[in-house]
């Protein structure tokens, strides 16, 4: 197994449900990754030791999801100079709009590539584009994913016409 490229953490075990759809994104495009719950409430120092300690340790960017009050993808953005896409996981009350507006409106200089609520396979996606952008493969791999959407877009609006 090569050593992960990816980080996927989330502030809970709770979280994976959601979580998931990114790991299986980075399976499609056979990129390593490693996943670990690490709460920027709970366990405050592992969390910045994490965000501090990954660039060093290979990864290449970071992926982090939290519900509620979800500060994890904002403080590990502050002590990593990896990118980090930040996926608001929706909790039962609020749809989700809580950790949404939490991840989203990051002070200037700290930035989070935030997707949509519950959007854990975009963030799988945009990791592998991030990689794909220094990967010639990888972005031939990506080329061929976008074509597929478009043939299956198609195809549904030829049943439709039909
Ligand atoms: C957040 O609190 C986590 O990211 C999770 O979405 C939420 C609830 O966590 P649990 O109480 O289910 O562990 O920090």
């Amino acid at each position: 197994m090569s050593s992960p490229l990816i980080g996927v953490v989330m502030g809970s075990d709770s979280d994976w449900p959601v979580m998931e759809a990114a790991a299986r994104a980075l399976d499609e495009f056979e990129i390593a990754y490693e996943v670990d719950v690490v709460s920027a409430h709970r366990m405050p120092r592992e969390m910045i030791a994490y965000g501090e300690e990954a660039a060093g340790r290979g990864l290449r960017a970071i992926i982090a999801g939290a519900g509620g009050a979800a500060h994890l993808p904002g403080m590990l953005a502050s002590v990593t100079p990896l990118p980090v896409i930040g996926v608001p996981v929706p909790l039962k009350y609020l749809d989700g709009m809580d950790s949404l507006l939490s991840i989203v409106q990051m002070p200037a200089g700290v930035p989070v590539a935030t997707v949509s609520v519950g959007g854990a396979r975009n963030a799988g996606l945009l990791a592998a584009r991030i990689l794909a952008a220094g990967d010639p493969q990888l972005r031939a791999r990506m080329e061929d994913f976008q074509r597929s959407l478009n043939e299956q877009a198609t195809d549904k609006g030829r049943l439709l016409r039909a």
